[in-house]
């Protein structure tokens, strides 16, 4: 039934509307200069001056299904969800040019910026003549238009930007990503604050959502979908589920989704890795994701574009294991991790005598040994994806409810922590 419906969905209005989009999503990936970096986040080049453009494609999902999508890309390039990472300085005048070939209008809203210009006016909720309103901002219009928004990014922070138009329908469908605003005081810091500093190449994002196939599959038909049968159906993470999500950024199997959600940082020190690594949470769902980073508390030091600061830049940061992440909410959440015990197989061996190898089954992202940048025996007939001796931590949302696919359990918005041997080492 459910792969009978799957390629219904595939071959059916989206042909007929004639969407480019679909054909360049088929065809391959995004260009070599957008390649990188593997893991973190993947800043879409151009800043602070985008044109995105929309366009409908499909997505793989864990259960084996795809999903028809609605997404803003790179103008250019090949339909993508989410829609491009958009990372932009404060004090910075952003523009972001909205092609719009679809056949409904659509827009985009920034939530949390001020004084956004809509072809250099002011940006204003849309009515129909008889004062119903049709959108929160001025649109692209269907079948070719396009609007200019900018505005002047004034504070530092994480934030989402979404469709305004029908965003219990459009959002739903893929019209939404992500923006990062850097401070002034530079980009290895989260905000304007000392204390804000980050490793820049252990910066990550884990922009959370959910997927009702009936409402997808509604949209791909032309069809009329009822809004209270919602019922969400697959979570995702940077839009791709478990195992998909700990692949690397533009891994080349999942050309529409080119957002890994794998964390991977070094062990921290004093001297050579001061400073934390840095999460930026973000959700467009529906629901509380409680996302649950197993083996360490993270650091919350921003909430929806603030700062957690008081009046006299007190800083008012605190330590949390679940991040609990609501409707439309971002978190900045920083967090290392420290070799707390020193085990070391010739100093300090961990105090446990574990059972023959033989007795013995391991994960797969075991090296076979429990000391970090070492590897050892393995079952016989096992093998492993670890490369160096490097740890890998789950981590995931802990509604279990919410990390399945369509009831397929332990997929969705799960994700791993990779914690490498110190340098100098033989990782990849
Ligand atoms: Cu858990």
């Amino acid at each position: 039934m459910r792969e009978q419906r799957t390629k219904g969905m595939r071959w059916g209005v989206a042909r007929k509307l004639g969407l480019v989009a679909l054909a360049a999503a088929m065809a391959g990936a995004l260009p070599a200069a957008a390649q990188s970096p593997a893991v973190g986040v993947a800043c879409s080049p151009g800043g602070p001056d985008f044109t995105l453009a929309t366009g409908a494609g499909y997505i793989s999902l864990p259960d084996g299904n795809t999903m028809y999508m609605w997404g803003y890309s790179q103008a250019g390039q090949p339909f993508q969800h989410p829609g491009p990472v958009l990372c932009v300085t404060e004090g910075q005048t952003v523009t972001v040019v909205l092609q719009n070939p679809s056949p409904m209008d659509v827009s985009i809203i920034f939530p949390g910026q001020e004084n956004v210009l809509a072809d250099g006016s002011p940006a204003q909720p849309q009515f129909d003549g008889t004062g119903r309103l049709t959108s929160l901002t001025n649109v692209a219009p269907a079948g070719g238009g396009s609007v200019t928004y900018s505005f002047v990014a004034g504070k530092p922070g994480t934030f989402l930007y979404e469709s305004g138009t029908e965003p219990q329908k459009q959002v739903r469908m893929g019209l939404f990503g992500a923006l990062v605003v850097r401070p002034a005081l530079g980009a290895g810091f989260a905000y304007n604050r000392p204390d804000s500093q980050f490793t820049p190449s252990e910066e990550f994002m884990l922009l959370l959502s959910e997927l009702d196939p009936y409402q997808h599959q509604a949209a791909e038909q032309g069809a009329t979908f009822d809004l209270t049968t919602y019922h969400p159906r697959y979570w995702l993470v940077n839009g791709r589920g478990f195992p998909d999500s700990i692949a690397d950024n533009f891994a080349p199997w999942l050309p529409s989704q080119p957002y890994g959600a794998l964390a991977r940082v070094h062990g921290m020190d004093a001297t050579s890795h001061p400073y934390p690594g840095l999460i930026r949470y973000l959700s467009v769902g529906t629901e509380d994701y409680p996302f649950h980073p197993h083996g360490n508390n993270g650091l919350v030091i921003g909430r929806d574009g603030r700062p957690l600061e008081g009046p006299g830049q007190e800083d008012l940061s605190f330590e949390k294991f679940a991040i609990n992440i609501g409707p439309g909410q971002t978190w900045d959440v920083t967090f290392q991790w420290r070799d707390a015990e020193s085990y070391s197989s010739t100093a300090n061996p961990v105090p446990v005598t574990t059972s023959n190898v033989a007795n013995l089954v391991h994960g797969m992202f075991y090296s076979g040994s429990p000391y970090l940048g070492e590897t050892g025996p393995l079952p016989p007939g096992a093998s492993t994806l670890n490369q160096c001796g490097e740890f890998y931590i789950i981590s995931h949302n802990h509604a279990l409810y919410q990390i399945t696919s369509w009831g397929m359990t332990m997929s969705g918005p799960i994700t791993y922590l990779r914690v490498d041997p110190p340098l100098p080492n033989t990782c990849p």
